[in-house]
């Protein structure tokens, strides 16, 4: 059985979307960030960095989303997700989730928590302007 450790409104979604696109018998456990459950000790045994999403799926703990979207794929997809490994398309299909995750996600991310998640004052606002 699979088990999404996720929040609403997290990068969770994006591993939610993808169980369901796939097709597949998962359970969603709430770890509710309001009553502390991301800081709890049976939490960060699945995360010692106390983040969303995290997913278990037999005897397999994995956390980062790209990570379990690539897993999720290459495991349940039956080759409808992903390229041919190998392939350029594969090369190029690396390549964009990297630049994704790596070059978009953190300005866009510092650019949303300086805007409107983080408490108002501990906003910075040239940090934003960085960060565009
Ligand atoms: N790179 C990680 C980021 C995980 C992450 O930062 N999750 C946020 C929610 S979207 C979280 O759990 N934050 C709680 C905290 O920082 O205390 C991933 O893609 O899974």
């Amino acid at each position: 059985m699979i088990t999404l450790y996720g929040y609403p409104r997290t990068r969770s979604l994006r591993i939610s979307w993808l169980l369901e696109e796939l097709g597949l018998d998962w359970d969603y456990s709430l770890v509710d960030f309001y009553q502390g459950t991301h800081r709890s000790e049976a939490f960060l045994g699945i995360n010692p960095a106390g983040k969303v999403p995290a997913v278990t799926d037999g005897n397999l703990t994995l956390i980062e989303s790209g990570a379990i979207c690539l897993h999720l794929a290459q495991k349940y997809g039956q080759d409808r997700l992903l390229p041919q490994p190998g392939s350029d398309a594969s090369a190029l299909h690396h390549q964009l989730m990297i630049f994704v995750l790596c070059e978009l996600e953190q300005p866009l991310w510092t650019i949303g928590k300086h805007k409107f998640a983080l408490p108002e004052d501990k906003r910075v606002s040239a940090v934003i302007d960085t960060a565009a």
